[in-house]
């Protein structure tokens, strides 16, 4: 079994956690006069990374719709340190009613290079390092922005509405009762669709929003958890101070105790490489193996002598029977994973991963 372990990493180096709430009144946002509208937010950092959450409510001047701010509104948080070193984030919560309360709470963990915009919606990025320094130093929330467009669906109401009035002016001087009132049982119709249709817009932007925030909050465990074994490898290897082959594709093990585990690469021919078979017909390349513990085992294609197609890579303990924790590195398609898992048994074999190079 593949035992997948999150590693905790010090929040220290990034302690802030900064919460409030601000408000502004009396402006017009994607056509839809505002009276108030207030903000929660929430910025923290979860195993290393930067966490944003936040969600608004507002109100309207007399005669704005409830449904008028457009569901793509966007927020941009203003944060700053001093007068001229200031930028905005960005919160995308679902948009609520006016007078609703507030909107769905969306969590979301960006990368530290597109966490800081230069300006609202620039789309123009401090560099991972400023807004690192930002999260160290603590910084003053100051305001907001909001950036939106006018609603489609209230266009299109205006368009059916002209419609409406063309129609009924067409009937009037048709003088034709009948049709008139087959004109009116259609008109109730389509408000209703209209309704319908906005109430499960509504509800998909709830869905979607819970689903990015769940999956950024793994993307950001998942990073951190790389960030870990990679840190982790590289004290290994270094301790072993043997030099590897490598090239387009290298598949390197290691394991933690003087037991002798073995590394297969299967190639996209289906031969496997290992301590039995060193060189492989594709050019694949055992070129340390290790008997005694610890490892490292070394898989590699030199530069420009892999073939695309898909690898396999599996792990097995030949000899021993102490529970066994193992890791992988894999170097493919110019980037690098990593991967942990368990042997405990004589005999055990683990499939650690299988990928494919383009
Ligand atoms: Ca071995």
């Amino acid at each position: 079994m593949v035992c997948i372990c999150i590693v905790l990493i010090s929040n220290l180096a990034y302690g802030l956690e900064k919460k409030g709430t601000l408000t502004k009144n009396n402006f017009v946002a994607g056509g839809c006069e505002i009276a108030s509208m207030t903000v929660k937010y929430k910025f923290g950092n979860l195993l290393g990374e930067p966490t944003i959450a936040g969600s608004f409510k507002w109100k309207g001047n007399e005669g704005t719709p409830v449904d008028c701010l457009s569901y793509s509104t966007q927020l941009f948080i203003k944060i700053a340190t001093g007068p001229t070193h200031y930028g905005y984030i960005k919160l995308a919560p679902a948009v609520p009613k006016a007078a609703g309360g507030y909107g769905y709470n969306t969590t979301g963990s960006p990368n530290w290079n597109s966490l800081i915009q230069t300006r609202p919606n620039s789309e123009q990025y401090l560099s991972a390092d400023s807004a690192k320094a930002f999260w160290k130093s603590g910084f003053m929330v100051e305001s907001f922005e909001v950036v939106t467009t006018e609603r489609k669906i209230k266009k299109e109401k205006e368009k059916e509405k002209e419609k409406e009035k063309e129609l009924e002016s067409e009937l009037e001087a048709d003088n034709d009762t009948g049709e008139k009132d087959d004109f009116w049982s259609i008109s109730k119709n389509s408000a209703m669709d209209d309704y319908l249709k906005s109430k499960a817009a509504e509800k998909e932007r709830v869905r979607l929003a819970k689903i990015a925030s769940t999956k950024m909050i793994h993307e950001a465990k998942e990073r951190a958890k790389q960030e870990q074994l990679k840190k982790e490898f590289e004290k290994e290897l270094k301790k072993a101070g043997l030099t590897l082959g490598g090239g387009d594709v290298q598949i390197t093990l290691t394991w933690n105790n003087a037991t002798d585990v073995d590394l297969y690469v299967i190639d996209p021919n289906g031969e496997s490489i290992n301590y039995n078979n060193k060189k492989s017909r594709s050019g694949g390349i055992l070129d340390v193996d290790d008997q005694n513990g610890y490892g490292p085992e070394n898989v590699y294609w030199p530069s420009g002598g892999s073939l695309p197609g898909q690898y396999k890579v599996k792990v097995k303990l030949f000899s021993g029977s102490r529970s066994t924790r193992y890791k992988i590195r894999v170097f493919t398609n110019g980037r690098v994973y990593f991967y942990e898992g368990t042997l405990n048994r004589k005999g055990e074999t683990d499939s650690v991963v299988s990928f494919k190079r383009s």
